[in-house]
């Protein structure tokens, strides 16, 4: 949806950094960065020339619009064989702090704090090594059976391949069956980085970045929607995220499935990688540009608060976001891992933070239509 903004002249685009010239003309030309550029990009510090080039082509994409949405986050299990060095979330059966919710108790978290506002219940949890598939299938229609007007947006590709071994089923039948149960799309987590060295480092008993995509290329086969994301600053270098980008936007040409990218910024405390820095914001603001000039077939970039702070996220409505992500009632994952940020942020506040960047605050649903809203009442467009 956009507005009568028209992105900034390429007349007015300077930079002194020879190597971003030719990437500023192909951006003009509107033609595809390849590998190099991406690397070019991360190398370069002119923030400024990236992050103009971004917005020039986040206002071609979507004008003056900001997206945000009306969402709460539930995750009903953090017991996770997998053990992540990136990750201060999960744990093991027994270790103290462990939970896993029966089903009531999920759908009692999801009427907590519910008003008829949320359109959108966010979905993840630990890889439990005893919880049957029958329990994902239960919650996922118990939820559609007692919300049936909010989005259900659950299971990354991580726990769709973990359920698909434990049932001895394909990744294609499991999808099928949760989709059957209400499933209706899938948020973009557990992708960290594709390359096998870093991987091996950060998350070593996960899928492998081939097998990410092709549970993503799977899901979007059978009509099912997806995110994407990037867990960036720890030990992967520029190659690695240049990488990670490109096979993304190769798999979207193929399936056209992706909806948002989110870049993560890796958040080190209490993870076993807790030794490493966190993540600057200089890098925080190249990654959304440059996530907005490599992926020229992802319709949306999203800076989320939660990860990056409101004012970085904010910010990054002018450097080639186009979406703040939402309310986020109760986050755990990064919140386990440090992050300072408020549990949740109410509309009025998404909003404010919108306009002072100068963009025009869209409340959106999970599909990206606007929802329009009364004192009462919302409607949401098609
Ligand atoms: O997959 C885990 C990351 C992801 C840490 O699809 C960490 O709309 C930083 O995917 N520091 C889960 N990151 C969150 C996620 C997400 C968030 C918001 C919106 C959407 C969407 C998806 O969080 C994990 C992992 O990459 N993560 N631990 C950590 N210590």
């Amino acid at each position: 949806m956009a507005t009568s903004v028209s992105a900034q002249s390429p007349h007015a685009f300077q930079t002194d950094d020879v190597g971003l010239q030719p990437i500023a003309a192909k951006v003009f030309a509107r033609e595809r960065l390849n590998f190099d550029d991406a690397v070019t990009l991360y190398r370069s510090a002119d923030i400024l020339a990236i992050g103009w080039l971004a917005n020039h082509v986040r206002e071609r994409m979507h004008g003056n619009v900001a997206y945000f949405n009306v969402n709460r986050h539930i995750n009903p299990t953090n017991v996770c064989v997998a053990a992540c060095r990136l990750c201060a979330f999960g744990r093991k059966k027994d270790a103290p702090g462990a939970y896993t919710m029966a089903l009531e108790e999920a759908f009692h978290t999801a009427a907590s704090g519910y008003s008829e506002a949320i359109t959108e219940f966010h979905i993840v949890g630990g890889l439990h090594p005893d919880l049957p598939f029958q329990y994902y299938l239960d919650l996922i229609s118990g939820l559609k059976a007692r919300f049936p007007q909010v989005h259900l947006k659950a299971l990354t590709m991580v726990e769709i391949a973990f359920l698909a071994k434990r049932a001895k089923l394909s990744i294609e039948e499991t999808l099928r069956q949760l989709k059957s149960a209400g499933l209706d799309s899938l948020p973009g987590g557990g992708a960290e980085i594709f390359n096998d060295r870093v991987r091996r480092v950060i998350c070593d008993h996960k899928i492998d970045g081939d097998q990410w995509l092709d549970t993503a290329r799977t899901a979007h086969r059978i009509g099912l929607k997806s995110n994407a994301t990037m867990l960036y600053g720890h030990i992967e270098n520029e190659e690695d995220r240049a990488d990670h980008l490109i096979r993304l936007r190769t798999l979207q040409d193929e399936t056209h499935g992706f909806q948002t990218f989110i870049p993560l910024a890796f958040h080190p405390a209490n993870t076993p990688l807790s030794h490493l820095f966190v993540t600057t914001g200089m890098l925080d603001i190249k990654q959304i540009a440059i996530s907005r000039l490599v992926l020229d077939n992802f319709p949306h970039i999203k800076a989320y608060w939660q990860m990056l702070s409101p004012k970085i996220a904010q910010i990054s409505l002018r450097f080639g976001a186009d979406d703040i992500d939402g309310t986020v009632i109760e986050e755990k994952i990064y919140h386990d891992a440090g992050a300072t940020t408020p549990q949740g942020m109410v509309r009025k506040e998404l909003e404010r933070l919108i306009r002072e960047a100068g963009r025009e605050p869209v409340e959106r649903d999970t599909m990206y239509r606007p929802v329009t809203r009364t004192e009462t009442s919302f409607t949401i467009s098609v």
